[in-house]
C-alpha cells in the first residue's frame, strides 16, 4: 500500500551548463517531472518541482579554455538558454536556480564541513597527475597520451574516444598535460572520501529490502552496485572551479561536482522557501521524487543517500527516483559534441507555438522501460495523424456544430441513452487508469488513456451523427452535444498535464475557468447556457518541407562529422625516386564522357591527351554528372596497362582524391596545360 504523504518535493536532475538542452533530456526527465507535477496541482496536493543549472565540474573550464573565456562566461550563457527554453516548453518549476548562486556555495560549505566536523570523510593521499609548467593537478581529461588499447595517439586520460575504452590517465602511454603540452608528473596530494561501505547495509536495507516497488531498471542497477561491494569515494578534486573545500589547508581544492551538485536541489528549496524549506526535506510526511536519466542513478541511489545518512538531522530519502533510459535520435545516440541533437532553444525557433507537439511526442515515445527512438517522420506523423487528425479534429467538430445548432451555448441536455451512458462509463474508466498509470510514472501509457477520450469523443459522434438528426430531433441533437462538450471539457482538464497550451486554449474556448482532476470524468463539467468561443484550431497539420529541413539539418551535421573525425590513412612504405618515375603521368581534357550502361559506378571518358585519344573508365559516376566534366582537364596515369572495365577497355586511370565521406573528387591542374603535359 502506498504511504500517506502531506507534500510532495520533485526533483529534477540539474543539466550541466555547458551546452544547451535537447530532446534527450526532455524526454528522459523534464517532460516526465512536468507531467507529474501537473497532475499532482491539478489534485490539488502540496507539490514544489526544484530545478536548477548544474554548473562546476572539469568539462565546464574545458569549454572555458578553448573558447577564452571564464568558466563563469560559459554557465552564464548556457544557463540563461537552458532557463528560458524550459519555460517556452512549459516546464513549470518552482524554482530554477543554479549551483554557482551564494546560497549553493553556502549550503554545500556547510554540509562538507558538517560531515567533516562528524569525521565522516576518510583522508586519503594519492599520486595525481601534475602539470609542473602550469603548477596545477590535472583532471584525467587534461591528460592526452596514446591508448595502451588501441594506439590512438589523442586518447583523454578518462577515455579513448576511438576505441571507447576507460582509462585513468595513468593508464595512457606518454601522458601529456593538455593545458601546456609538457609531459605530466605524477605528484601527492591530499582528498576527502565519504566511505560508501560503511552506508552498505542502510542502503541495501533502504533500497534492497524496502523499495521493491522501484522501476527495474532502477532497482537492478543499484543491486548490482551494491552486490559489488560499494567502495570510499573522493568527494574532493584539485581543480580551480567550483566550491572550495571549507578547510585550512584545503586551498586549490573544490568539492567534487557530483558532491556539489545534489545539494544543489536543497540549496534551490532554501531559495524558494527560505522559511519552510525544511518540512520538505526533513518530514517523513514529504514524499520526495528524484526524475532523472539512467546515467545518474548510483548518485541519486546511493552516493546522495549516503551524505544525508551521514549528515543526519532527518534529511529525507528519495520515495521513489523514476530515471529513464535514454532517447536516440534518428538511430543515433544522442550527443552534445557531436552536435547530434534536436536542441530546445532551436525547437522553440523553428516550431513556434508548437510546444505541445514536442511534448506529446516526447512522452508517447518517453524511453520509460528501454532506449527510444526520436525520428521527424514520427514526429509529423504523429501530429498529424494523433493531435490533428484525433484530439483536435474531435474539439473542433464539437465546438462547430454546437455553434451551428445553438448559437454557442452548451445546450440543455436531455435524457441520457445507453450510449450516453456507455460514453461516460468508458471515459471513467480512462480516468482510473490514466491516474493510475500516473501514480506510477507510466507516462506513455497515461497518455494514451488520455488519447482514449478523444477517441471515445470521436467514435461517440461518429456514431450518434447529430448532424444527420438536425432535421428531426434537436432535443437529441442538444443532448448529443451537451455530451460532446462535457467531452471537451474532460480533454481539457485530462490533457492538462501532458499538453498544457492547449489545454489552456481549450479551457479559454469553453469558458473554464479551472481545471481540477476531481472533476476528471464528470458529465457536468461545463452548464447548459455557458457561451463556447467560436472554433479554433488546437493543432495544424506539419507538412513535409518543415521536416524535410529537419533531415536535411541532421544529415549535414552527418557529414560535418564525418570531416571532423576523419583520419589519415597510415602513409605508405617508402618507394624509391626511380620508381616513382616509371608511372607517366599526364594532363589530357576531357572530350567525351558518358555513363557506362549496366554499371551504375562507371563513366567512360575520351580523353584528348597530346598523342592522340584514348578511353579511360573510371568509377565515379555517383560523384559527377558526365556533362559536367566535358572540356575539364583531369591527370590520368598514362602507362596503366590497359585493363577490360564491363566490356570497355580502359587505357588508364584518372586520379582522383578519396573525401572523408568516401566521395571521389577527379584531380586536375590548378591553370590550363597543354593536353599531353608531363605531371612530375
Ligand atoms: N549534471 C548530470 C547530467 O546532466 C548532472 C546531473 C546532476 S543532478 C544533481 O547528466
Ligand atoms: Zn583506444
Amino acid at each position: 500500500m502506498e504511504k500517506k504523504f502531506k507534500r510532495t518535493l520533485i526533483t529534477t536532475a540539474l543539466p550541466y551548463a555547458n551546452g544547451p538542452v535537447h530532446i534527450g533530456h526532455l524526454a528522459g526527465v523534464y517532460v516526465p517531472a512536468d507531467i507529474y507535477a501537473r497532475y499532482m496541482r491539478l489534485k490539488g496536493e502540496d507539490v514544489i518541482m526544484i530545478g536548477g543549472s548544474d554548473e562546476h565540474g572539469v568539462p565546464i573550464t574545458i569549454k572555458a579554455r578553448a573558447e577564452g573565456v571564464t568558466p563563469q562566461d560559459i554557465v552564464d550563457r548556457y544557463h540563461s538558454i537552458i532557463k528560458e527554453s524550459m519555460a517556452g516548453l512549459g516546464i513549470s518549476f518552482d524554482i530554477y536556480s543554479r549551483t554557482t548562486s551564494d546560497i549553493h556555495h553556502e549550503t554545500a560549505s556547510e554540509f562538507f564541513r558538517h560531515l567533516y566536523d562528524k569525521g565522516e570523510f576518510v583522508e586519503k593521499t594519492s599520486m595525481q597527475p601534475y602539470d609542473e609548467t602550469a603548477g596545477e593537478f590535472l583532471a584525467d581529461r587534461y591528460v592526452m597520451g596514446t591508448c595502451p588499447h588501441c594506439g590512438n595517439e589523442r586518447a583523454y586520460g578518462d577515455q579513448c574516444e576511438a576505441c571507447g575504452t576507460s582509462l585513468n590517465a595513468t593508464d595512457l602511454i606518454n601522458p601529456r598535460s593538455t593545458l601546456t603540452d609538457s609531459p605530466i608528473v605524477l605528484k601527492e596530494t591530499k582528498h576527502w572520501f565519504l566511505p560508501l561501505d560503511k552506508w552498505e547495509p542502510a542502503l541495501s536495507k533502504w533500497i534492497l529490502d524496502g523499495h521493491k516497488e522501484w522501476k527495474s531498471n532502477v532497482y537492478g542497477q543499484c543491486k548490482s552496485w551494491i552486490d559489488l561491494g560499494l567502495q570510499p569515494r573522493a568527494v574532493s578534486r584539485d581543480l580551480k572551479w567550483g566550491v572550495p573545500v571549507p578547510v585550512d589547508g584545503a586551498e586549490g581544492k573544490v568539492l567534487y561536482v557530483w558532491f556539489d551538485a545534489p545539494i544543489g536541489y536543497i540549496s534551490n528549496t532554501k531559495e524558494l522557501l527560505p522559511n519552510t524549506w525544511q518540512t520538505y526535506w526533513k518530514d517523513p510526511e514529504t514524499r520526495i521524487i528524484n526524475f532523472i536519466g539512467k546515467d545518474n542513478i548510483v548518485f541519486h541511489c546511493i552516493v546522495f543517500p549516503a551524505m544525508m545518512m551521514a549528515y543526519g538531522d532527518n534529511f529525507q530519502l528519495p520515495d521513489n527516483v523514476p530515471a529513464n533510459e535514454f532517447l536516440n535520435l534518428e538511430g543515433d545516440k544522442i550527443s552534445t559534441s557531436r552536435n547530434w541533437a534536436v536542441w530546445l532553444h532551436e525547437y522553440l525557433v523553428d516550431f513556434p507555438g508548437k510546444q505541445d507537439v514536442l511534448r506529446y511526442v516526447l512522452t508517447a515515445n518517453a524511453p520509460e522501460t528501454k532506449d527510444n527512438d526520436f525520428t521527424w517522420r514520427d514526429f509529423q506523423a504523429r501530429n498529424n495523424n494523433e493531435l490533428v487528425a484525433v484530439l483536435g479534429n474531435f474539439v473542433n467538430r464539437a465546438i462547430v456544430l454546437t455553434h451551428k445548432y445553438f448559437e454557442g451555448k452548451v445546450p440543455v441536455a436531455g435524457e441520457y441513452t445507453d450510449v450516453d451512458k456507455q460514453l461516460f462509463a468508458d471515459i471513467v474508466a480512462a480516468k482510473d487508469s490514466l491516474s493510475a498509470n500516473l501514480d506510477t510514472f507510466h507516462f506513455r501509457e497515461a497518455l494514451k488513456d488520455a488519447m482514449e477520450i478523444a477517441r471515445l469523443g470521436n467514435r461517440y459522434l461518429q456514431e450518434t451523427e447529430p448532424w444527420k438528426l438536425a432535421k428531426t430531433d434537436m432535443e437529441r441533437v442538444a443532448t448529443i452535444l451537451n455530451v460532446a462538450l462535457q467531452i471537451c471539457a474532460n480533454i481539457a482538464i485530462a490533457f492538462e498535464p501532458f499538453l498544457p497550451f492547449m489545454a489552456e486554449k481549450l479551457r479559454g474556448l469553453l469558458g473554464m475557468s479551472s481545471a481540477n482532476w476531481s472533476k476528471l470524468g464528470a458529465s457536468d463539467i461545463l452548464n447548459a447556457g455557458d457561451t463556447i468561443a467560436p472554433a479554433e484550431l488546437l493543432f495544424e497539420k506539419i507538412e513535409d518541407e518543415a521536416i524535410d529541413a529537419q533531415i536535411q539539418r541532421l544529415e549535414r551535421i552527418k557529414e560535418e562529422n564525418k570531416v571532423k573525425n576523419f583520419k589519415a590513412a597510415p602513409q605508405q612504405e617508402d618507394v624509391e625516386f626511380d620508381t616513382f618515375m616509371k608511372a607517366d603521368l599526364r594532363v589530357g581534357t576531357v572530350l567525351e564522357c558518358k555513363k557506362v550502361p549496366k554499371a551504375d559506378k562507371l563513366l567512360q571518358f575520351l580523353i584528348d591527351d597530346g598523342m592522340g585519344t584514348r578511353t579511360i573508365v573510371s568509377g565515379i559516376a555517383k560523384y559527377y554528372q558526365p556533362e559536367d566534366l566535358i572540356g575539364k582537364q583531369v591527370c590520368f596515369i598514362a602507362n596503366l596497362a590497359p585493363r577490360k572495365l564491363k566490356g570497355v577497355v580502359s587505357q588508364g586511370m584518372i586520379l582522383s582524391a578519396e573525401n572523408a565521406d568516401g566521395s571521389l573528387v577527379v584531380m586536375g591542374p590548378t591553370a590550363p596545360v597543354v593536353p599531353g603535359a608531363q605531371v612530375k
